[in-house]
């Protein structure tokens, strides 16, 4: 737990609105492709001022079993409420309370960062200081769709490298996976790569991931099912690649669990998909005592989500570049008017009272196609 604690907050409300982003470009995973981005900004209203989080669900539960619309209704019907309940909160108090309510981390995870802001911007803290951040900047991973045709791919990869990325990962699913992965080895040799399946392989395949085993990876993301742990750990005993898990990590007990079961040697910690950036901190001290490297996931997150990322990235045991790009990487135009940029390969972590960041009102108000606001 990150020491001190932040100050409690007089919560008057919430606004939650859901935004849609175009993205630059479509984004293909084993899942589906994505060309605008729908997501769920929520502001704490405190007495104090107000706070930014992020709900990080996509528009349709392929990722996970979260979905915008789920993670409204929930948010709306019950967390809010349980929230608004307390007279005054302190961030660290925001999951005990929302523990009755089984599952829906994502929604809870974003509604935890906006009082979180909301109480350290009161304080003039900073996040990435009150998470345990010991860098000022954090080297940053892209994630590549799947695209047309490896030819294609080794275009859309090397407007990356050119742009300073400093690793790449590259999105496979059955069929689209040696052939690319060679294609990418050929053209640029020893960079820093990965690949990540999201859940589209079965034990069956052990053969076909196998064959990967001679690009010498970085690892091999979350290649089967979310609740695959004994299989992860019967793919891991025949892969020289490392597995890493992105979808399984649901928790702090679940990461404990799959490092119990030698189901993953490296571990992806994003912090909607566990609840929160402070269950994130636990996953990182956990691996980090147990000597298991961890890198962030990322979200196609705003900047208020990339802000987080950021400082969340800078703490000590991420020692593996994240999936931590610039906001240009998604976006042409960011809800936040100072969005991340790539320097040098690495992305700053914001120095401003917490997340650090300035909403652009106008930008909001253009995206926003929901609203709505609880008061006390
Ligand atoms: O934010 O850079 C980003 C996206 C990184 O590939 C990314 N995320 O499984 O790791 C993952 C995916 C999940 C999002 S797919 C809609
Ligand atoms: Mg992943």
């Amino acid at each position: 737990m990150p020491a001190p604690p932040a100050s409690p907050v007089a919560l008057d409300g919430f606004e939650l609105r859901v935004l849609h982003i175009p993205l630059v470009s479509p984004f293909t995973t084993s899942f589906g492709t994505e060309t605008v981005r729908e997501v769920i900004v929520v502001r704490a209203l405190t007495a104090d001022g107000d706070g930014w989080g992020e709900i990080v669900t996509g528009a349709a539960p392929l990722y996970s079993s979260e979905y915008t619309q789920g993670a409204w209704d929930v948010a709306l019907r019950h967390l809010v409420p349980a929230l608004l309940d307390q007279r005054t909160l302190a961030p660290e108090d925001v999951a005990v309370i929302l523990r009755p309510v089984v599952g829906h981390r994502m929604a809870k995870a974003g509604i935890e960062l906006a009082v979180l802001d909301a109480a350290l911007r009161a304080q003039g803290r900073p996040l990435g200081e009150y998470l345990g951040a010991v860098r000022d900047r954090v080297p940053s991973g892209v994630s590549v769709g799947i695209q047309r045709d490896p030819a294609a791919l080794v275009d859309a990869v090397r407007g990356y490298l050119d742009e300073g990325y400093v690793r790449i990962k590259i999105k496979i699913k059955p069929g689209r996976d040696i052939a690319e992965t060679a294609a990418v080895r050929d053209a640029f040799g020893t960079i820093p790569l990965q690949v990540d399946a999201n859940s589209a392989y079965t034990l069956a395949d052990a053969d076909v991931l196998a064959e990967l085993d001679r690009f010498d990876l970085l690892l091999i993301e979350q290649p089967l099912q979310e609740d695959d742990l004994v299989d992860h750990a019967t793919l891991a005993r025949q892969l020289r690649t490392p597995v890493c898990l992105d979808e399984s990590i649901t928790s702090h007990k679940a990461a404990a669990d799959a490092l119990a079961l030698g189901a993953a040697s490296v571990i992806n910690i994003k912090a909607g998909r566990v609840g929160g950036y402070l269950e994130a901190v636990r996953i990182h001290d956990l691996c980090r005592d147990a000597a298991i490297p961890v890198w962030c996931g990322g979200m196609l997150e705003t900047g208020i989500g990339r802000a987080a990322n950021a400082a969340l990235a800078a703490l000590p045991g991420f020692t593996l570049p994240g999936d931590v790009s610039a906001s240009s990487r998604f976006y042409h135009r960011d809800i936040v008017s100072d969005p991340l940029e790539l320097e040098d390969g690495h992305v700053r972590v914001p120095t401003g009272p917490g997340l650090g960041i300035r909403i652009d009102p106008i930008a909001l108000e253009d995206f926003t196609v929901e609203r709505e606001t609880v008061r006390r």
